[in-house]
């Protein structure tokens, strides 16, 4: 029985997005460090070089690890941290989106091609231009054009930024004006630009009002994710310092997303991120916590778990504790 139990143990993994291409699984994680570093509200720790590529097809053995695929030193306008990433197929090209900090400290996006979903990757020479903040998800629309929709607050910089504009006095939203959204955009034809300027991605509560600064247990933070299921789209995320899975629900690619439930309850360790797939006809949650490292916030360990359905499209929520 692997499922809920540490999924790779020979290095820490987290963030996983998760794709099937080819008829297996891609696992496509952050490579946690094991290095002794402080943590703080700004993420310092999580001071990622590389991503490695695992493939799974059989879902009760452990994944294979095809390797290191990208690492900083090859990225020319990255300095560090390369956090949450994920890879969409076109054409029979693979195309990774990773989040970085650039030479002023500031998170981009680069893109980096490659022939097999297992890399290597070769990196553009330049950022996305447009791109920043970061935890993006690779989404495919049936009419075969590519979003991304990406965004987290705090070290992720997305509340520093109102009209893809940034300054440094631009802060989180407090009590009742609305939360900072997740952003939406979409991919131009070659795959590594922007077609247009980032979109909010508005998540409201059952009166239709977007969800309010202060609503931490349903606000958006990080880890954003997007799938479609019975011609619904699925937006899922992180509430961050609530330490929650989320999932919001539309009829239409750009929402408004009508805020669900929760997916996840609070796992080991502060931050909670995860993908949502579906194989073989079942559907299942990856996600992370710090079971390996037994709490330690830079080591975390992927899990998985199936993930159920209710009959009116609702996701049955997961518990996240260890036991
Ligand atoms: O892995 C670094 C950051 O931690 C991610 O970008 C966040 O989603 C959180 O998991």
């Amino acid at each position: 029985m692997i499922e809920k139990k540490p999924l790779i143990t020979h290095m820490y993994t987290a963030d996983p997005s998760v794709h099937v291409f080819n008829g297996k699984l891609y696992i496509y994680p952050s490579h946690d460090l094991d290095l002794d570093i402080e943590s703080n509200d700004n993420g310092d720790q999580y001071m990622m070089e590389d991503y490695h590529a695992f493939r799974m097809e059989d879902m009760t053995k452990s994944p294979v690890d095809c390797g290191e695929i990208l690492n900083v030193k090859n990225v020319k306008w990255a300095k560090m941290q390369m956090w949450d990433c994920d890879c969409a197929e076109k054409d029979g090209k693979y195309y990774l989106y990773f989040p970085a900090r650039d030479k002023d400290g500031m998170f981009r996006f680069g893109v980096a091609v490659a022939d097999k979903p297992e890399g290597p990757f070769i990196p553009e020479d330049n950022y996305m231009k447009g791109s920043y903040s970061i935890d993006l998800c690779a989404f495919k629309e049936d009419d075969g054009s590519y979003y991304l929709t990406f965004g987290g607050i705090w070290g992720g910089q997305l509340d520093q930024y109102r009209n893809n504009v940034w300054s440094k006095d631009n802060k989180e939203p407090e009590g009742d004006v609305p939360a900072v959204c997740p952003k939406i955009v979409k991919l131009a034809d070659n795959m590594k630009e922007f077609a247009e300027d980032p979109k909010d991605l508005v998540i409201v509560d059952k009166d239709g009002q977007p969800l309010k600064g202060r609503d931490h247990n349903r606000r958006f933070f990080e880890a954003s994710w997007l799938f479609k299921k019975d011609g619904k789209y699925y937006f899922t995320y992180s509430t961050g310092d609530t330490h929650l899975l989320c999932w919001a629900v539309s009829d239409k690619l750009h929402g408004p997303y009508s805020y669900g439930g929760v997916i996840l309850t609070p796992v080991l360790g502060w931050t909670t991120h995860h993908s949502i797939v579906q194989y073989k006809n079942q559907w299942y949650l990856f996600y992370h916590d710090c079971e390996l490292s037994k709490g330690i916030d830079n080591k975390r360990n992927l899990k998985f778990c199936k993930l159920q359905f209710d009959a009116d499209g609702g996701i049955v929520p997961v518990d996240g504790s260890i036991k």
